[in-house]
C-alpha cells in the first residue's frame, strides 16, 4: 500500500462499547477486525474523545435536560449525552483489546469544556481545527480510511469533513458501530455520500 493511505480509528473506548457510559451496541466486535486492518496501512492514527469533567456537551451540566435531548448552543445544535469520556477516567481508556501500540499519532478531542468535537478535524463550531490534517498534509498522506465509533457521529463528521478537505475517503461500515438516534444513522449515510465519502 502506498505510503499516501492511513488508517484513522476513530473513539475505541470504554465508554462506547457495551458496558460504558454511552454504549454502542456491538462496539467492541470491531476491535479484532481493526486490528488485523492495521497490519495493511504504513499509518495509524487512534483518536480520543477527550473531556474535561463537566463538558458542556453532557447532560448532567444542564438542569431540566436529559441525556440524548438537543439543546442550542452558540455554535449550532448540540446533543446531551451521559457524561462520558472524562479525561483519564476508564471510560476514556482505549478498550482493551485494540492495538494501540501500532499507532503513529493519538488525537484528543472534545478537550475544551464549552465545545464539543465529533469530527477529528474540526470542532463543533466547523471552524476550530485539531491539528489533523497539517499532520496528515506534512505527512504527503492523502487518502483516509475511517473505522471505529460510532458511525453516525465521529465517524461521520471525521469522514465529511475529510472529504471537504480535499481528502479521498472511504468508511468501513462493517468496522464501524452506530449510536441511532431518530434516524441518525441514515442520515448521516446519506450526508457522507453527498459529500464524496465510499462507503463500502
Ligand atoms: C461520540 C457522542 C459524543 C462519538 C463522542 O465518538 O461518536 N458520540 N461523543
Ligand atoms: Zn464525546
Amino acid at each position: 500500500m502506498s505510503a499516501s493511505e492511513a488508517l484513522i480509528v476513530i473513539d475505541v473506548q470504554n465508554d462506547f462499547c457495551p458496558g460504558g457510559a454511552l454504549a454502542v451496541a456491538g462496539g467492541d466486535e470491531i476491535v479484532p477486525g481493526i486490528n488485523a486492518l492495521m497490519e495493511e496501512f504504513p499509518a495509524v492514527i487512534l483518536t480520543q474523545d477527550w473531556h474535561p469533567a463537566g463538558h458542556s456537551s453532557f447532560a448532567s451540566e444542564h438542569p431540566g435536560k436529559g441525556p440524548f435531548e438537543m439543546i442550542e448552543m452558540d455554535y449550532g445544535p448540540q446533543v446531551l449525552w451521559p457524561d462520558h469520556c472524562v479525561q483519564g477516567s476508564p471510560g476514556a481508556a482505549f478498550h482493551a483489546g485494540l492495538e494501540t501500540t501500532r499507532a503513529d499519532l493519538i488525537i484528543r478531542k472534545g478537550f475544551r469544556r464549552a465545545i464539543d468535537s465529533y469530527s477529528a478535524f474540526f470542532e463543533n463550531d466547523h471552524a476550530t481545527p485539531t491539528g489533523l490534517e497539517g499532520y496528515l498534509r506534512s505527512r504527503g498522506i492523502t487518502r483516509l480510511t475511517m473505522v471505529g465509533l460510532a458511525t453516525d457521529f465521529c465517524v461521520n463528521f471525521s469522514a465529511v469533513d475529510a472529504a471537504k478537505l480535499g481528502f479521498d475517503v472511504t468508511v468501513r461500515e462493517d468496522l464501524c458501530r452506530a449510536i441511532d438516534l431518530d434516524g441518525s444513522l441514515a442520515a448521516a449515510r446519506a450526508g457522507m455520500t453527498e459529500a464524496g465519502v465510499t462507503l463500502v
